[in-house]
């Protein structure tokens, strides 16, 4: 079996995710670095992989396909793994990604841009995100005062979503002293065989 192609940035958080997905797959993988401030995502070699012009993408044999969550989805049916057990555990994860990009992502990622100066905001800007982010961490650490992992027992591509989001909460100054829960599992998520942090997972540069 070829290997697969990521293509992406190593700042990128939706490229983390379809990375980690990847490495806690066991799946070495091949890269290509997308370069954002040189615009090479807008550009028609880009295009023709993600017609979106944003990174992640992910090229295995012909098809080519964007959207972390959607990549995150194909890798746990093409592997049978991380996609839940159970047709409700399934549904579940899907759950799971449509929440954490409507309430979550964005919400830690903007803050984080304006404080890494890749985003020029008002402040108002950076406290309305970070207040809804606050929100949806409420949400997330109840759900993981009931259980060890979001879905079932074992991790799944839900956790592998969530965590590409509040791993950045950090870098977005937001605490999560608050959310014990959420630390606890974040805890469990890197002690998983094939975890890395994502200056770990993914190359600065072309990799085979
Ligand atoms: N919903 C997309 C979001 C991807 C996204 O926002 N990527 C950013 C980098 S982190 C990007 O490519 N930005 C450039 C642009 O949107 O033009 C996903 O999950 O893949």
């Amino acid at each position: 079996m070829s290997k697969m192609t990521l293509h992406g940035i190593w700042l990128s958080g939706p490229t983390y995710k379809a990375g980690l997905a990847l490495s806690l797959l066991g799946q070495p993988f091949a890269y290509k670095h997308v370069d954002l401030r040189a615009g090479a995502h807008k550009q028609p070699a880009y295009l023709a992989v993600n017609r979106y012009g944003q990174v992640p993408a992910l090229e295995d044999g012909d098809l080519k396909l964007c959207q972390s969550g959607a990549i995150l989805l194909y890798l746990a049916d093409k592997f049978g793994k991380m996609g839940g057990k159970t047709a409700e555990e399934k549904a579940r994860v899907r759950e799971w990604l449509f929440w954490e990009f409507d309430k979550l992502a964005s919400n830690v990622y903007r803050p984080r841009a304006i404080k890494r100066g890749f985003l020029k905001a008002e402040d108002s800007v950076y406290t309305m995100h970070s207040t809804m982010a606050n929100d949806a961490l409420k949400v997330l650490d109840g759900a993981l005062a009931k259980s060890h992992f979001l879905v079932g027992n074992e991790v799944t591509m839900a956790d592998v979503a969530v965590y590409g989001d509040v791993a950045y909460a950090d870098e977005a100054a937001i605490d999560l002293g608050p959310y014990p829960n959420v630390k606890a599992w974040m805890g469990r998520v890197e002690k998983l065989p094939g975890f890395k942090k994502y200056e770990d997972v993914l190359p600065k540069q072309d990799a085979a």
